[in-house]
């Protein structure tokens, strides 16, 4: 156990474990960044409803969302780290979790503020279908992304977070990863956007999205419709291709746009301190 407030050491702790050899590409890091934005993407402006305070992915209502499907993988691996040090919510350490792994995988530095509650209060909870559908479009992403009170650049910008991981067939239906070297942050997932032709696939299940196969790649790479959707659209594209040509400047608005996600429906006052966080004796909601 650790001593309260010492985010240093839960940072250590969570970087230690992103090595995992047996899962998928090796790394705990793609699906611990997923969990940071899925917790956060619930998010609505008008209502103030969503967003990470709460960490209501714990409950089914929130955890079963078929659109978190995959989750629970990233929500065992931190629990060593919850077991460890048990003073931090698990809406900080999921938020965390998200910030450290793309440090730790050669991405930005993201500001991130502790403060999170897990204590779920019920006039907040989103209801299902909040998070984007990689089935869709430009006008579902702008949907979807606008509630959240982001702006078309933002879109692009947190879009580049598909540079990790992977689609699981069990998972989301979708099947592949984006890049050759998915367990590394960089542009790569904008590159390959604009230069290599994606072709339509229809899977054996039926869903549909798009690949590309390089001869001397190890699997053939892929694309949702969402993520082409950034190409089509004449006010996401050249966002697309100024992080194409400029990783520093993606760095840069990615670690922003970021910080901002994890923020979402938390309350600060000027000194930092969180001021819709105040029900924490009310503990657990079971
Ligand atoms: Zn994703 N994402 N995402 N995304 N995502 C998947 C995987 C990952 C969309 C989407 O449908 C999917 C953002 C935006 C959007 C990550 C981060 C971020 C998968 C595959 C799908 C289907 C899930 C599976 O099968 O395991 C759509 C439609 C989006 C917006 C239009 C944003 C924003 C992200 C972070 C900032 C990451 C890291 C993964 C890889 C997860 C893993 O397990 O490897």
């Amino acid at each position: 156990m650790s001593k309260s407030g010492d985010y240093a050491a839960v940072r250590k702790d969570i970087a230690a474990l992103l090595k995992q050899p047996e899962y998928d590409d090796g790394s705990a890091g793609p699906v611990l960044v997923r969990l940071a934005w899925h917790s956060s993407g619930t998010y609505d402006h008008d209502t103030d409803t969503g967003g990470s305070n709460g960490a209501g992915m714990r409950y089914e209502t929130e955890g079963g969302d078929p659109a978190n499907a995959g989750l629970q993988h990233a929500r065992v691996f931190l629990e060593s780290v919850k077991a460890k040090h048990s003073w931090i919510t698990y809406a900080d350490l999921w938020t965390l979790a998200g910030v450290v792994a793309v440090k730790e995988m050669d991405g930005p530095e993201i500001k991130w503020k502790a403060g999170r509650t897990d204590y779920v209060d019920d006039s907040k909870l989103p209801p299902r279908g909040r998070l984007p559908d990689g089935a869709q479009g430009a006008d579902h992403i702008r949907f979807i992304f606008y509630r959240m009170g982001f702006s078309d650049q933002e879109i692009v910008a947190l879009s580049g977070a598909h540079n990790l991981g992977r689609c699981h067939s069990d998972r989301s239906g979708f099947h592949g990863a984006w890049v050759n070297n998915p367990t590394r942050f960089s542009n790569t997932y904008f590159r390959l956007m604009l230069s290599r032709s994606w072709k339509e696939k229809v899977l054996d299940n039926g869903v549909r999205q798009f690949v590309h196969y390089d001869e001397d790649a190890e699997e053939e790479l892929m694309m949702l419709p969402t993520d082409l959707a950034l190409l089509s659209d004449p006010s996401f594209r050249p966002w697309v291709e100024l992080y194409a040509n400029d990783k520093e400047r993606f760095f840069a608005d990615f670690a922003r746009v970021f910080a901002k996600l994890v923020e979402l429906g938390i309350e600060r006052d000027a000194t930092g301190k969180v001021l819709n966080a105040d029900n924490m004796l009310g503990g657990y909601h079971s």
